[in-house]
Formats: C-alpha cells, sequence, structure tokens
C-alpha cells in the first residue's frame, strides 16, 4: 500500500444506535487481496487489502444486514474483487461495477446473475482519467436495458459543467456523498442551493447522505456535515441512500470509527419513519426490487 495510505480503524465500537430490521449499508468497497486480485496499473494509488470477510464481520458488528458494494478505481475495469464478494454474500449484497464501453452482452448478463444492479461514472480527477461523456452515455443506455442505474461520483466545483449530462440520463442517476460539498460554505451557499435544485428539478435524481468523514473540517463529531445531509433526508426522504464507504480509501485527516458514523445516522435522520426510508425501503427498491 502507499505511504501515506491509513488501514481502516482496527476495532470499531459497537454503535448505540440500532438500525432497523434488515438495513443496508449502500456504499462500501472490497480491496484484494492483491495476492488474488491485483490493483489496476492505471490506478492513482494503492489501497491496503480490506477483503470481503472483513466488510462482511464489520457489517454484522454494525447491525446492518445488507451491503452495496461499490467498485473503486484501484481495481480499474477489472471487476473481478467485486464479483468474488457477490458471488459469497449471495442474496446479501448487491453490486456497482465500473465497465468498458466494448463490454458484451454476455459479460453484462453475468454480472447481473451475481448482483450487479448498477454502473459507477467517476469524475474525480485524482482518482481517474475522466472517460469522454458520449462513451458513459453509451453504457448508460445498455445497462438502462438491464433495469441497472448510474452511480456518479463528482466534487461540487464540477457540478454546474456536468448538469447537462446528468439530466439526459436514462437511468436513476445516484450522486455519492452529497455531491462533495465544501461544508465551510455552508447549506445556503449557491453551490449546495444548487445541488437541491438539480434534485428539485430531477425525479430520477438520488444521493447518498454519506462520507461526514471526508467532507467535515471540524473532525470527528461531524457536526458541521449535519445540515447538509438533514437537508437532503428531510427533502428527498424517498431518494437518500446510506454507506459506511468502508474502509475510507485515500483518507488523510483520520481514519473514522465506523461505530461512530452509524451514530450519526439519527441526527441526520430523525424518526423511525426516516430511518426506515433511508437504511431499508430506499436501498431494497433501488438494489433488490
Ligand atoms: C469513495 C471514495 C474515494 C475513492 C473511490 O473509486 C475510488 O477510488 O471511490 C475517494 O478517494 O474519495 O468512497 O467513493
Amino acid at each position: 500500500m502507499d505511504a501515506d495510505y491509513l488501514p481502516p480503524h482496527p476495532a470499531p465500537r459497537k454503535p448505540g444506535y440500532v438500525p432497523p430490521a434488515g438495513a443496508v449499508d449502500a456504499h462500501c468497497h472490497v480491496f484484494g487481496p492483491a495476492a488474488k486480485f491485483p490493483y489496476a496499473p492505471t490506478r492513482k494509488y494503492t489501497p491496503c487489502d480490506a477483503p470481503k470477510e472483513q466488510l462482511f464481520a464489520l457489517r454484522a458488528h454494525l447491525g446492518f444486514s445488507r451491503s452495496v458494494i461499490v467498485q473503486a478505481s484501484c481495481h480499474g475495469r477489472n471487476n473481478d474483487a467485486l464479483i468474488d464478494a457477490l458471488r459469497h454474500g449471495g442474496e446479501t449484497v448487491r453490486g456497482v461495477a465500473v465497465v468498458s464501453p466494448d463490454i458484451s452482452d454476455a459479460a453484462l448478463a453475468d454480472m447481473h446473475a451475481a448482483g450487479v444492479r448498477a454502473v459507477r461514472f467517476n469524475f474525480v480527477k485524482r482518482l481517474v482519467d475522466v472517460a469522454p461523456e458520449a462513451e458513459m452515455m453509451r453504457i448508460a443506455e445498455r445497462v438502462a436495458r438491464l433495469g441497472w442505474h448510474v452511480v456518479v461520483y463528482l466534487e461540487a466545483a464540477d457540478l454546474e459543467d456536468l448538469t447537462p449530462f446528468l439530466l439526459q440520463l436514462p437511468t436513476t442517476v445516484v450522486i455519492d456523498h452529497m455531491g462533495r460539498p465544501d461544508v465551510a460554505k455552508g447549506v445556503a451557499h449557491k453551490d449546495f442551493r444548487r445541488f437541491l435544485r438539480l434534485m428539485d428539478a430531477a425525479e430520477n435524481i438520488w444521493t447518498k447522505v454519506s462520507c461526514p468523514e471526508r467532507l467535515s473540517l471540524t473532525g470527528p463529531d461531524y457536526e458541521d456535515v449535519v445540515p447538509f445531509a438533514r437537508a437532503l433526508v428531510q427533502g428527498f426522504p424517498d431518494r437518500v441512500l446510506w454507506g459506511t464507504d468502508w474502509p475510507h480509501p485515500n483518507m488523510k485527516s483520520h481514519m473514522p470509527d465506523d461505530g461512530v458514523l452509524v451514530d450519526v445516522i439519527p441526527i441526520i435522520a430523525p424518526g423511525r419513519k426516516a430511518q426506515q426510508a433511508l437504511l431499508v425501503d430506499n436501498p431494497m427498491r433501488l438494489y433488490w426490487a
């Protein structure tokens, strides 16, 4: 792994918050193990191995029943580690893959059988050489026929430029980590208002109220991120998802305790009704229907 890469928390606490039965961690990753599933030659970082066994053990410890595993850039377009985890997790797992435009219909069908239900388009320049939009659109049109959706990773600064592309996508679109707002600017700033307007305008756009640890400037109470997540949970209760982001790739400031992250859920989503939608009904509709 890279010299400055932080491994996941060795012993996350048991959260005080108990999620509803059947709760889904809708954003997590598996990395390697490199000896079996080597990292992509094109990767921009080399992580610490984070195999499926560790993910499934953490899930049980946190009180969750299901996971959506998202292909990360360090594995490029080789989804073998993801598919292996899906085969082991069976009905408790779904996947989000990264594919080439020339992937065959048979390969897509195999992925579907393994539990893949979406493709990820990554626009974060420190992580990938961003693919051409026309290529992504062709992929989106093909996976739309399978009933899959598109997961988009972008940074707030790029939202305005990407909006026409997002609005043309023919599927449900899930934007990772609330579109990565600059929380120093506050919820009233035009950048976050632009994000809210986009969600208002397009009913096929969803988001993950995840990653306070990535966005916070104040540290592990994550208080400065709470208003952003709350606004989304309140405004769009049927179009929000939540995930741990385990094993937290590329964290530089600190490595979060996943138990603490789970305890943030009732703060951003007060009330059992909002929590049931966020953790069970929404992800089940999108990934298990
Ligand atoms: C995340 C976070 C990151 C990395 C990736 O594909 C990736 O490598 O997703 C990040 O560094 O922000 O959980 O989506």
